[in-house]
C-alpha cells in the first residue's frame, strides 16, 4: 500500500489512531506509511503532566492543562478500552476514580505492548499543513524542536489529534487590571496548596470551576466562590463554597457580582473554557466550533466536510473519552484502508443535518449522554472494534451525575463495575477528600491500616 498518513499529536486520540492501524496490521492487513508528530518529549497528551506554565523549554506553548492533584472526574468504567481492560493492565481491581498518573500508566500500558512508538516523532511540532488540489496531497511542515530544523513532507491523509483543551478562552472584566492578587486561567493552574486560608474566586460553572474549586476547598481555602454566566452548578456545596452570578466589575481586591453582592478575594482563576484553535491549519481546513458534543462540519464526527482526506479525532466535548477516540480512530482507519466508502457530499451533509437536529433537540445531561453513547455505538458497528454495552455505560454516566448531586465532595468514593469484565471496582483505601498523595505507588499500595479495617492511610 503506497498511501501515507500524518497524525498530529500523540495524546489519547493520536495513540488510538496508531493502535487502530496496528490492530489491522496484526490481522494481516497491509497498512499505509504512518508518521505521528508529537511536539512533547513523551506521549499521553493532557495526561503527560508538566509543572511548566506558559512556554516549554523549546519556547512552545505548554500543552497540558492538568494539575498535580488531578483525579479522574468521571468513573474509569466509562472510558475503558474495549481491547485492553483495567483488569489486564493492573491485574487487580482498582477504584473507579484514579489519579492522573494511574490513568497515564493505563494509556501507556496498552501501546507499550506494541511497536507503535517507532512511528512517533517526538519533540516535533507541526507548523503548517497545506493541501494541493492538483496532486491531492497534503504538505506537512514540521520543526524538530531539538535541532531547530524544519522539513516538509507530503501525505495522502492527515489526522488531527491535537486536542482542544489547551488554548484558554480569556474574557475581560471591567476593572480586572486593578486586581492585586494572582489571576490565572485554569490552563495555568498546577495546584491549590497556596490557596490555604485564602478567599478564591472561580469564574465559570463547568468541570474546571467545579474541580479546581473543590481542590481549593480540599487544600484549606478560607472560602471558594464560583461565578456563573448562565446557570449555577447547583451542587450541595459544603460550608465555605458558594455560587454567585456573573462578575459585574472589579475594583482592587473587591469583586462585584451582577446581583449586587461584593466580596474581597486573594486569587482569581478563570475557568472559562478553551478555544478550538489549530494554528497549523489554514482557515478553510481548521475546525471552527464552540466546545460542544456536536461540532458541525464533521461527517460522522470525524471527517472534515471541507476535505474528506482530513480527519479530526476527539473534537467533541467529552462524556466518553478513550473508548470514543478508539471508535473514531478505527472508523478513520477503515476509510483510509478503503473498507468504508464515504457517501457523496450531499449525503454527508444530510447525515450531519440529521444529527445536528437531534443535537439541537437535546434537553439535559441524560439526553447528552444518550446522544454521545449512540454516536459511539454507531461508529463501532461499522468497524471491527470490539463492541461493548453502551447502554450500561450510559447508565453509569447517569448514576455519576446523580452521585455528584448527592455528594459533590464524596462522589469519587463510589464504585462501578466494568462493562467489559464485570469486575467491581475496589473501594480505595483513602477517601478522595483525605487523599493528599496522588502518586501511582501510593494509589496501588495496600496500606497497613487496611489490615486493621481502617479506611485511610
Ligand atoms: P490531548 O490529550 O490534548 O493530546 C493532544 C496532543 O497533541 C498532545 O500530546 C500535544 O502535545 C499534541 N500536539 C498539539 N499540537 C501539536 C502540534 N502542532 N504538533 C505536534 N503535536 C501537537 N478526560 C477523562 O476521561 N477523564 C478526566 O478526568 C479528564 N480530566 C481532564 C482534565 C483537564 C484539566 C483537561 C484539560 C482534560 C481532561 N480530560 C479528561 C479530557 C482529555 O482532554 C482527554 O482525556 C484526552 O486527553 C484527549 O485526548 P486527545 O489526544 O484528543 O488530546
Ligand atoms: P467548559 O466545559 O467548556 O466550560 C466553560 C465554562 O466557562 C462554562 O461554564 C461557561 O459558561 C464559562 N464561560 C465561558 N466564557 C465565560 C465568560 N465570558 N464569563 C463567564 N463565564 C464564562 O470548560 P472547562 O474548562 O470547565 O472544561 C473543559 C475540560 O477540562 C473538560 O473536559 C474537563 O474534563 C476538564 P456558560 O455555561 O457557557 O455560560
Amino acid at each position: 500500500m503506497s498511501k501515507s498518513v500524518a497524525i498530529i499529536g500523540a495524546g489519547p486520540s493520536g495513540m488510538a489512531q496508531l493502535r487502530a492501524f496496528e490492530s489491522a496490521q496484526k490481522k494481516g492487513q497491509e497498512i499505509p506509511e504512518i508518521v505521528c508528530f508529537e511536539k512533547q518529549d513523551d506521549w499521553g497528551g493532557q495526561w503527560n503532566y508538566s509543572w511548566r506554565t506558559g512556554t516549554d523549554r523549546y519556547g512552545e506553548p505548554v500543552h497540558s492543562s492538568m494539575y498535580r492533584n488531578l483525579w479522574s472526574n468521571g468513573p474509569k468504567e466509562v472510558l475503558e478500552f474495549a481491547d485492553y481492560t483495567f483488569d489486564e493492565h493492573f491485574g487487580k481491581p482498582i477504584s473507579s476514580y484514579p489519579p492522573r498518573e494511574v490513568l497515564w500508566d493505563y494509556i501507556n500500558g496498552r501501546v507499550q505492548q506494541s511497536d507503535v512508538k517507532k512511528m512517533v516523532r517526538f519533540s516535533t511540532v507541526v507548523r503548517w499543513v497545506d493541501y494541493n488540489e492538483d496532486t491531492e496531497l497534503f504538505t506537512v511542515t514540521v520543526e524538530d524542536l531539538r535541532t531547530g530544523k524544519t522539513e516538509s513532507n507530503t501525505f495522502d491523509y492527515v489526522v488531527v489529534g491535537s486536542g482542544h483543551f489547551t488554548f484558554p478562552n480569556v474574557p475581560d472584566f471591567d476593572g480586572v487590571e486593578t486586581f492585586p492578587g494572582v489571576i490565572n486561567h485554569a490552563h495555568d493552574f498546577r495546584g491549590a496548596e497556596s490557596f490555604a486560608d485564602k478567599d478564591v474566586l472561580m469564574i465559570g460553572a463547568s468541570y474546571s470551576a467545579e474541580d479546581i474549586g473543590s481542590q481549593a476547598y480540599k487544600m484549606g481555602a478560607r472560602s471558594v466562590t464560583m461565578s456563573y454566566r448562565t446557570q449555577p452548578m447547583g451542587y450541595q456545596w459544603p460550608e465555605g463554597i458558594d455560587e454567585q452570578p456573573l462578575v459585574d466589575h472589579i475594583d482592587g481586591s473587591t469583586v462585584y457580582f451582577s446581583n449586587g453582592v461584593s466580596k474581597e478575594f486573594d486569587a482569581i482563576i478563570l475557568c472559562t473554557g478553551y478555544l478550538h484553535h489549530y494554528p497549523f491549519l489554514p482557515s478553510d481546513l481548521a475546525l471552527d466550533s464552540p466546545n460542544t458534543i456536536y461540532p458541525d462540519h464533521l461527517y460522522e464526527g470525524v471527517v472534515s466536510e471541507a476535505n474528506n482526506k482530513l480527519f479530526y479525532l476527539g473534537a467533541q466535548d467529552q462524556w466518553l473519552t478513550f473508548n470514543m477516540f478508539d471508535a473514531q480512530a478505527w472508523f478513520v482507519r477503515d476509510i483510509i484502508l478503503g473498507r468504508i466508502e464515504l457517501p457523496d457530499a450531499a449525503t454527508q451533509r444530510a447525515h450531519m443535518d440529521q444529527w445536528k437536529d437531534r443535537f439541537l433537540a437535546l434537553s439535559g445531561k441524560d439526553d447528552d449522554i444518550d446522544f454521545q453513547c449512540d454516536y459511539v455505538r454507531k461508529l463501532i458497528e461499522q468497524t471491527d472494534y470490539p463492541m461493548f454495552d453502551l447502554v450500561e455505560v450510559a447508565d453509569i454516566l447517569k448514576s455519576w451525575t446523580h452521585d455528584k448531586k448527592r455528594d459533590i465532595m464524596g462522589y469519587r468514593n463510589a464504585v462501578y463495575p466494568s462493562v467489559l469484565t464485570g469486575t467491581m471496582a475496589a473501594q480505595h483505601h483513602t477517601e478522595w477528600l483525605d487523599a493528599l498523595d496522588d502518586s501511582l505507588a501510593t494509589y496501588l499500595a495496600v496500606p497497613e491500616s487496611a489490615e486493621s479495617g481502617a479506611t485511610s492511610v
